[in-house]
């Protein structure tokens, strides 16, 4: 028997329908009725862009959620998901109870359990694996809110180790390469002051289809406004739709086109000289470096026209320095991402637009202080340089590298918590290590609100109750505008479900660690900090935002110096920490890999509706888009006799099959190439409206590229082909 099985959580859940009662059904919101009708300050958590709304109820029941006017993050207005959200509350199938891991006659099972149980067990295991091993032996998986109080937690504990896959799976290398080049990263929210520009490039970016309120509503004025647009992209994406040029690029040639560009503007006098001799270093190696890269050698990888390659070229050139090249957000593609993302940042210097109107602004947020309780003990060990030492430039936990030193029974690590992140639909390629570090973990906790499949793998699941039944931490990004926003409740947690403040707090209790969550109730927390900032948390559940005068200027004074945090203090164009650490410290076109005969590139992306895996099930925004389709070009179809609308199921080269999917067949889509929607084809049945639907991309990834510089995971470079269901 397997020391740990993989469960289903099949005997747990109620056997109710989709409570139709609690949401008025699946499809516009009721009207109010003659009921009481309450409205609560919340901000969403149904993606990261975190929009501050009210949540209307009647009756104590859902009603609608809307955007809060006051908020810059939306305007007063919510995306599809943010306002589908609210049936995240009454999902039928949401996690009820604590349950544990238990052995009956030799099979395993999840028994439901107290809370104070559950606590038992996770304090019983964490204590012998610090006996046996360490107290610095457990890593967090997070994403998510919640997951500070459990990284606070087990830093109390003594285990510093933590991984957010939003590094390793999507922005670490944009946030690296930025770092190296400007000595600062992009930060979510992304700092792109896409109103203010005259003309902007989207590499790979989908927004639109990848739905980031506030910067989908910055792109749309820049238009209204007469910017020119440009996309890169193999797929006539939606804001390939809208823009001045599409350029459906090989995929994977994306540093040839950024080289090729580079090679223009340097050889064209087109750069902006005063900008790079103020701020800049490295430039005469970087125009030696650029030389061979012309828009003719381009033009044999990417498959770009040199004239296109020359005119968008210029068109960038002329609109500078409010030309904003767009960092990407999703960039672990094909593990030479950290170059290409360089070459990003490097081409936005040359175009003088990093700190200037129309490029990039700079970040500020509010000064707030943390509330009085001791800080927690500094590791014993310096767990990045034993875990990850291959990667010096990367100062944030690399979860796939995490997960490589939880296998065996060597392996530094020996326990996990997993806060809102199902990892094995989200780190590629893992599902066999998952497998091997279950048999070797000796705890697993997974706090989440869904049965995803990540709670298969667990000794202890949590259940947590859902944005609309929880205070939270005030969200305080760095942005142009510094505001805070106030996530409090609609509704008292539904079933056993808990808080993750709650959660965390009483597990210290379990393990004598109490002092360092010196609360009761989290709201003291928050009113403490509201009033260190001149407002409280009265004020706050009125008002659910409140913004806050800014410090610093938002844009690079004109004539004045700046410092950056690089190791020349300039903007490197050449980079002295990738020389020193026997990387490329200008940026190198590293060729993909081509498919094999009769297999295709695996793209894949988001859509409007869903957010990652996490949405599917959701009542209302399964009803807008309950399955992904797979797009193929109409060449393509008609080699491998696929009609549209009929379904398939994708193969890669290892054999590995996907859930059916349906052909969309559309010249959207190079011939080359086929896309599908991420998050779909969920596995585990008591996820009853997801189970099944659709295709998931990730079961699918065979040839995983490690990014040599932040050690993420490449995910584009993966091939499929179609076979029909009759075959
Ligand atoms: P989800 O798949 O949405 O996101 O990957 P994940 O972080 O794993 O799963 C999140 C989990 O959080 C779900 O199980 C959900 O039920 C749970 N959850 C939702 N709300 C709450 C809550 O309030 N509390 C708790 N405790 N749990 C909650 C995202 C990651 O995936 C990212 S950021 C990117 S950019 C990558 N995208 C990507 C891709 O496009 N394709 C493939 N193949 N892999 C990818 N991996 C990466
Ligand atoms: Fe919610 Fe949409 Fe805003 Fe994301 S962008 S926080 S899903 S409203």
């Amino acid at each position: 028997m397997y020391r740990r099985e993989f469960l289903k959580l099949s005997a747990l859940m109620g056997s109710a329908g989709l409570l139709p009662g609690l949401l008025g059904g699946c499809s516009a919101p009721p009207l109010p009725g003659s009921g009481e009708v309450a409205t609560r300050r919340t901000v969403c958590n149904i993606c990261f862009w975190q929009c501050a709304a009210t949540l209307y109820t009647e009756n104590g029941k859902p009603w609608k959620v809307v955007g809060n006017p006051k908020d810059p993050h939306c305007n007063g207005r919510l995306c599809t998901r943010g306002t589908g959200g609210i049936a995240s509350y009454s999902d039928p199938d949401r996690l009820r109870q604590p349950v544990i891991r238990v052995s009956r006659n030799g099979k395993q099972t999840f028994q439901p359990v107290t809370w104070e149980e559950a606590f038992d067990t996770i304090a019983g295991k964490m204590r012998a694996i610090a006996r046996e091993h360490g107290r610095d032996r457990i890593a967090l998986f997070s994403h998510g809110d919640g997951g500070k109080h459990f990284q606070r937690l087990l830093q109390a504990y003594g285990s510093h180790a933590y991984a957010h896959p939003s590094f390793a799976q999507c922005r670490g290398p944009r946030e690296t390469a930025f770092g190296l080049t400007f000595g600062e990263g992009v930060g979510s929210p992304d700092r792109t002051d896409m109103a203010n520009s005259r003309c902007i490039v989207l590499i790979g970016s989908h927004i639109g289809e990848n739905l980031h309120n506030s910067q989908v509503q910055t792109l749309m004025q820049a238009l209204d406004q007469g910017a020119t647009l440009i996309t890169v992209d193999p797929r006539f994406s939606v804001p390939a739709s809208k823009s001045r040029h599409w350029l459906p690029i090989k995929p994977g040639t994306d540093t040839a086109l950024l080289l090729a560009w580079m090679n223009v503007l340097i050889n064209e006098q087109l750069y902006d000289r005063t900008y790079v001799e103020q701020h800049c270093s490295g430039f005469d190696e970087l125009a030696r470096h650029v030389q061979p890269y012309n828009p003719e050698w381009a033009y044999l990888e990417t498959g770009l026209e040199p004239a296109l390659i020359r005119e968008t070229a210029r068109a960038m050139a002329q609109a500078a320095p409010a030309t904003l090249i767009h960092p990407g957000r999703h960039v672990t593609w094909y593990g030479d991402d950290t170059q290409r993302c360089r070459a990003i940042a490097i081409l936005n210097a040359l175009l003088g637009s990093w700190g200037r109107p129309g490029g990039f602004y700079q970040q500020e947020k509010v000064d707030l202080p943390p509330y009085p309780a001791p800080e927690p003990p500094g590791p014993e060990r310096d767990w990045k340089a034993i875990v990850q030492g291959d990667y010096p430039l990367v100062s944030t936990g690399i979860s796939n590298v995490l997960i490589d030193h939880s296998v065996g029974p060597g392996a530094f690590f020996k326990g996990w918590f997993i806060y809102a992140t199902n990892l094995i639909t989200t780190i590629p390629g893992i599902r066999s290590q998952l497998k091997q570090a279950a048999e070797s973990l000796d705890l697993i906790v997974v706090v989440d609100t869904m049965p995803a499949e990540i709670t298969g793998y667990a000794d202890v699941v949590l259940p947590e109750c859902t944005y609309l039944e929880r205070y939270d931490d005030l969200r305080n990004k760095a942005e142009r505008t510094p505001t805070l926003a106030l996530r409090s409740p609609g509704f008292s947690p539904r079933f056993e479900s808990k808080p993750a403040w709650w959660i965390a707090k009483t597990l210290a209790g379990h393990l004598d660690l109490e002092e360092y969550f010196p609360w009761q109730d989290y709201r003291e927390v928050l009113d403490w900090q509201l009033r260190q900032v001149g407002s409280s948390l009265a004020e706050m559940e009125h008002v659910g935002v409140k913004a806050f005068p800014r410090k610093t200027p938002v844009y690079f004074e004109p004539g004045k110096t700046v410092r950056f945090n690089t190791p020349s203090g300039r903007i490197e164009l050449y980079s002295q920490h990738l020389a020193g650490t026997g990387h490329d410290p200008l940026p190198k076109y590293t060729p993909p890999e081509r498919p094999p005969d009769g297999f295709f590139h695996l793209n894949y992306g988001r859509a409007a509706a869903h957010t990652f895996g996490r949405t599917i099930n959701n009542p209302l925004l399964f009803e807008l888009m309950p399955e992904n389709t797979v797009w193929v070009h109409p060449s393509a179809a008609a080699i491998l006799r696929v009609g549209n609308g009929e379904y398939v199921r994708l193969k890669n080269p290892e054999g590995t099959h996907s859930n059916r999917i349906r052909v969309r067949i559309t010249q959207r889509i190079r011939p080359d190439s086929v896309f599908l929607v991420h998050g779909f084809g969920h596995t585990d049945p008591r996820q009853r409206l997801a189970y099944g639907a659709g295709a998931d991309d990730a079961g699918l990834m065979h040839n995983i590229k490690i990014d040599p510089v932040m050690g993420g995971t490449g995910m584009r470079a993966s091939f499929v082909t179609l076979v029909r269901e009759d075959a």
